[in-house]
């Protein structure tokens, strides 16, 4: 997301007065317009009139349209503009999407499974001073490792895209047995030190000793260093093209600063999930993150530059 503003003058009418703008932009998603106040433009400026002027500058920039805010609770709705393709709500967010469908012998990639191992959709973006991740998958959370089912891996983030993942957010199955489900607390962050591998060593090709490194599975070993917002859903339908498919969702915010206190320079990275088997994977990579100026912080300058206007109008 970027902000942006731009001169552009032309007239409206808010509540009967006509306006002329000085600014228009836009902050994120929400677009905003600036006006001076016609009526007031003509008249000397007093000081009780320049409040006047200061009320109506903030109650047209608060007139825009919102973004609705994410909310970390298993529905990815907002994430949505369209449930069929999955396509993300707007350009703010970064989707992988990769929908599949079929029984257990359907190949994905790299491994096997069909649905019930689908990793679907993996989305990302930041608002304010947390990043927001989505996951859409046909796999069963409460599914454990057991014999030939396969248990939900955690989330990998992989700071520099250089194949080594450094921060992992943690699912715990409540039904889990092996030492890869039953792993640390649900929805805590951990400082990766070892990670479980899957069953794939190219895509087709079993191995049991020579995983593919770039995706890890679970978390093994690592240092707690926080607490992710963390939701799952249960089943739903509805979403996709096949109709008959069910779907399972996966949802989390994590504060910026614990990222950055943690190693995140700012630019690009991944984040990956897959199933403790690996059969199918699915990666994301957020932008580089450009710290948006507050709204209010860009309010209060577009006041300082009418103040600066005024001032220039009375010497002239
Ligand atoms: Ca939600
Ligand atoms: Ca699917
Ligand atoms: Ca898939
Ligand atoms: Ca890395």
């Amino acid at each position: 997301m970027t902000a942006g503003r731009k001169s552009c003058r032309f007239l409206f009418v808010l509540n009967n007065q006509l306006f002329v703008s000085f600014l228009t932009g836009r902050i994120g998603e929400r677009k905003y317009t600036l006006g001076i106040n016609i009526a007031l433009m003509r008249r000397e400026a007093t000081m009780k009139n320049l409040k006047t002027l200061t009320a109506a500058l903030i109650a047209l920039g608060l007139s825009g349209h919102a973004t609705a805010g994410i909310v970390v609770d298993g529905n990815i709705d907002e994430w949505l503009s369209n449930k069929t393709t999955w396509a993300p709500a707007n350009a703010g967010i970064h989707a992988a999407i990769d929908d599949q469908t079929g029984g257990l012998n359907t190949y994905l990639s790299p491994g096997y499974g069909g649905q019930a191992y689908d990793a679907e959709a993996l989305y990302a973006t930041i608002q304010g001073d947390r990043l927001f991740i989505a996951l859409a998958t046909g796999h069963n959370p409460l599914l454990a490792t057991s014999g030939n089912n396969y248990g939900a891996g955690d989330f990998a983030i992989d700071f520099g895209k250089n194949g080594s993942y450094e921060l992992g957010i943690n699912f715990r199955n409540p039904n889990g047995v092996s030492t890869a489900d039953k792993f640390g607390v649900n929805g805590g962050v951990y400082r990766v030190s070892e990670w479980y591998y899957g069953l794939w060593q190219a895509p087709g090709v079993q191995t049991s000793n020579k995983p593919v490194l770039n995706n890890p599975t679970s978390i093994k070993a690592g240092d707690k260093i926080a607490d992710a917002d963390f939701a799952y859903s249960t089943a739903k339908t509805g979403y996709g093209s096949h109709l008959g498919d069910t779907h399972y969702f996966y949802e989390m915010s994590v504060d910026i600063g614990m990222l950055t206190r943690n190693g995140w320079d700012g630019s690009a990275f991944n984040i990956h999930w897959t199933e403790n088997c690996a059969n199918d994977t699915i990666l994301v990579d957020p932008d580089r993150y450009v710290p948006e100026p507050g709204s209010m912080a860009l309010f209060g300058a577009a006041i300082f530059s009418l103040l600066g206007m005024r001032r220039r109008a009375k010497a002239g």
